[in-house]
């Protein structure tokens, strides 16, 4: 059965293609600084959005007209499997990512869920065989079902936790089955709506217990994927603990789990822990803590986690030039948590909504390697500190200098010379190899 047969292959047609089937930035064979976009990129599509997703929200009923909707339960899970792969290769994706509830329906009992997940689990080991499509990451929901009402690692009921940790543990065996190249965990309902009912310093504690019993039993297993925790500050919970990368940082380092994570950072994520992209993505790079991306962006007239596909040039050339200085992301990838929006409920929309988001990247990584090349922001930076390098300032960074050395030298200066940041200027810059970057093509 073919689900997507009047959509094209999509290939590389350049900028000048006005065909909404094809790449415009998007070159995955073309060398951008000694590496090929789809080397750079590493593309993912989320199962739960593409494939599951009714485009429901908290207003109204799903819209989504998808060629699977008259089917359930395991008919349906086996459709959309077929749908998935059929959908990566016209897109030639090289990554999916999945929750444990994407692809196989809950039974009444977890022993039965489980059943359901290694049906499905093994028709996509056997559609992977044929397929150039890997497995980025896959997950387990432990936020939508009501057990988990009170959170899953970080619940007050140890019924819960099990519960949870049963689920992680399958999630891992499965991970270990396709080959998962990572592991993440979000928080969903690792959180609180309100301290007064709320063991904070409990609920910690056993949300550090929960990871390294996860760290141990990979370990057991030889599922050697890298782990990933996935910071967001709020949204279902009021208070989630993995915050965001400086917090999620933190907490790794208080119960000594900082070797075995690193951090998959989302956009959307970001903008409501009132940071930018960059900034989520710098404080992981500059801590070695860089993992992979869930690639999407919020909207700015709304305050909730929106992930719509990227399509903001200027956010993806900024996130790419924190990649690229990063030395790229590893075994991670740039995983599309995106959703279509509600009035886009057609499924060649799907098609279209990943070009947008594979272009978006494109462009911006063509951008960032050229400001990369041309020293742009670097100039700028090496000259803004550049006091550091002698006299003084060498001797704050060497650590020879002490308060007596400095207040010695503080009292001999004839006044203080400060210099503009020039942000204007550097705006003006980015935005001419924004506009340059595909001229004449
Ligand atoms: C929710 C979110 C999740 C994680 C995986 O905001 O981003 O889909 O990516 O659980
Ligand atoms: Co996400």
């Amino acid at each position: 059965m073919s689900y997507f047969s009047e959509i094209p292959t999509i290939t590389y047609e350049g900028p000048a293609s006005d065909n909404p089937y094809a790449f415009k930035f998007y070159n995955p064979d073309e060398v951008i600084g000694g590496k090929t976009m789809k080397e750079h990129l590493r593309f993912g599509v989320a199962y739960w959005h593409t494939f599951t997703e009714d485009l429901s929200d908290p207003f109204g009923a799903g819209t989504a007209e998808r060629p699977w909707n008259h089917l359930s339960g395991l008919d349906l899970a086996k459709a959309r499997v077929e749908a998935a792969f059929e959908f990566f290769e016209k897109l030639g994706v090289p990554y999916f990512c999945f929750h444990d509830v994407d692809i196989a329906p809950e039974g009444e009992t977890l022993r039965e869920s489980n059943k359901n997940q290694d049906v499905i689990v093994g028709m996509i080991k056997e559609y992977m065989k044929d397929s150039d499509t890997k497995l980025l990451w896959n997950t387990v929901n432990n936020f939508s079902h009501p057990r988990f009402v009170h959170g899953a690692a970080s619940a007050n009921n140890a019924d819960v936790f099990a519960y949870a940790a049963a689920k992680v543990k399958k999630g891992l065996e499965v991970g270990k089955e396709l080959g998962a190249e990572n592991y993440v965990f979000w928080g969903g309902r690792e959180g609180y709506e309100t301290l007064l009912n709320t063991d904070m310093k409990l609920e910690l504690d056993n949300l550090g217990r929960f990871f390294h019993m996860a760290v141990d039993y990979a370990k057991e297993i030889g599922f050697n994927a890298q782990f990933l925790i996935e910071p967001k500050p709020k949204e279902p919970t009021s208070h989630q603990y993995d915050f965001d990368v400086a917090s999620g940082y933190a907490f790794l380092q208080h119960y000594d789990l900082q070797d075995h994570f690193k951090f998959n950072i989302e956009a959307n994520h970001a903008t409501l822990a009132g940071h930018t992209f960059e900034h989520e993505l710098r404080y992981a790079r500059i801590h070695g803590m860089l993992g992979s991306v869930d690639a999407n962006q919020g909207h700015p007239l709304l305050g909730w986690d929106t992930d719509e596909f990227p399509s903001d040039l200027y956010a993806t050339t900024l996130a790419m030039y924190e990649i690229l200085k990063n030395g790229g992301l590893g075994r991670g990838g740039l995983n599309f948590d995106a959703k279509v929006r509600r009035g886009s409920f057609e499924k060649e929309d799907l098609v279209l909504a990943h070009i947008l988001g594979m272009d978006s990247f494109a462009a911006g990584l063509k951008v960032a390697q050229k400001l990369i090349d041309d020293g742009v922001m670097d100039n700028v930076v090496e000259d803004r500190y550049a006091s550091f390098n002698e006299g003084i300032g060498k001797s704050i960074v060497d650590g020879t200098a002490d308060l007596r050395s400095l207040e010695e030298y503080a009292l001999g200066l004839d006044g203080i010379q400060t210099r503009s940041g020039r942000l204007e200027s550097i705006k003006a810059t980015i935005n001419r190899y924004l506009l340059q970057a595909y001229a004449g093509e």
